[in-house]
């Protein structure tokens, strides 16, 4: 008894004094140590050979013995892994340029957008949205679209679960109505937005397309300034040379209503396949805002006017960057959307 309690004491400082100075020397520490046949183990087997009454107090002895062999061992191990860290650290030169990622970039549509709504709002306009899921009222009624108007058929709207209350908005103009009915008064508004339409997908129509719409009301509002600001915003977003066009045209939410033309971007206005030869092409709707729609507001018609204008989106894009197919705007595909980094 005595002699084994010698001899392991004896390894206790001989595992004390125990550095390792590299992977190998820790292995062969653990093998001497901790393996299957390693001096643990070898002296665990000394149980057998200690009384009955003593048993218990060696066992405690031998325990502790082994936590001693298995604590050095971890902490050596510690300090070759943190070593081994500090060696690659060191080796790697911090000063180079990064390799870098990848991250995609802003789809065509969206930089279009930020710009259009960036353009409104240096001339005061706030930006708005509302939902997609609508109600009659507010994406038909409230717009003096009457019950019988062609758009509200099945066949060219979405109704959802055939349910006759809650469609797919067939443009932003709901944003619009829920704006004026809160009652706050002037409103300078530009509202961009997904709108949903029950058409066959080609190159020239989709099923979902994004619009921007923007509403002014406030006392003397005149069409003079509706074609100011719009002249505006086509000089900002195409160029300086840009002329302009308006062409009598009919909305049941706007009177008088116009379609508004650009000289082509593509021609120059001397005539090519974009413009059919006729040196202008369409870019949007708008008009006075109909005095039915501001009452069914709760707007005094008589006191306030408004004007209130519609685009597309795509076609802004299609026009800007000579999109020829409109399904590349929903398919995806990133040898389409990269051309578009850096644009704008
Ligand atoms: C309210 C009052 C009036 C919005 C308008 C248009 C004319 C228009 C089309 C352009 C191409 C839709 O994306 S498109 O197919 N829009 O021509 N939109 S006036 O008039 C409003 C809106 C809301 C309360």
């Amino acid at each position: 008894m005595e002699t084994i309690l010698k001899q392991i004491e004896e390894y206790k400082s001989e595992i004390a004094a125990f550095t390792a100075e590299n992977a190998d020397s820790l292995e062969a520490f653990r093998i001497k140590w901790l393996g299957t046949k390693g001096l643990v183990k070898a002296t665990m087997g000394e149980m057998k050979n200690v009384p009955n009454d003593q048993k218990k107090e060696f066992g405690q002895t031998l325990n502790a013995f082994k936590l001693f062999a298995e604590e050095k061992f971890d902490t050596e191990k510690q300090k070759i892994e943190a070593s081994a860290e500090a060696e690659v650290f060191g080796s790697i030169d911090w000063s180079l340029p990064g390799e870098p990622e990848f991250i995609g970039t802003r789809h065509p549509i969206s930089l279009v957008r930020n710009k259009v709504v960036d353009i409104f709002k240096r001339l005061g306009f706030a930006e708005a949205e509302g939902p997609e899921v609508e109600d009659d009222w507010h994406n038909f009624g409230a717009l003096n679209l009457p019950p019988d108007h062609p758009a509200r058929d099945m066949q060219d709207t979405f109704y959802v679960n055939q349910d006759p209350t809650w469609i797919l908005r067939t443009h932003t103009s709901n944003v619009q109505i829920r704006e004026m009915e809160k009652g706050k008064l002037p409103i300078r508004l530009i509202m961009p937005g997904r709108v949903y339409r029950n058409e066959t997908i080609s190159a020239r129509a989709h099923c979902f397309f994004h619009q921007v719409e923007g509403l002014y009301i406030a006392e003397n509002v005149s069409f003079a300034d509706l074609k100011q600001t719009l002249y505006f915003f086509v000089k900002e977003f195409f160029n300086q040379d840009v002329k302009i066009r308006f062409r009598p045209s009919y909305f049941p939410f706007t009177e008088p209503s116009a379609e508004m033309d650009i000289s082509c971007q593509i021609c120059g206005g001397k005539g090519c396949n974009v413009c059919k030869h006729t040196g202008w092409v369409e870019i949007l709707g708008c008009g006075m805002v109909h005095p039915n729609v501001l009452e069914n507001c709760g707007i005094d018609s008589t006191k306030y006017t408004g004007f209130a204008f519609g685009m597309g989106l795509e076609r802004l894009t299609m026009l800007k960057y000579q999109v020829k197919d409109l399904r590349l705007f929903s398919e995806n595909d990133v040898r389409f959307l990269k051309q578009f980094e850096g644009a704008l």
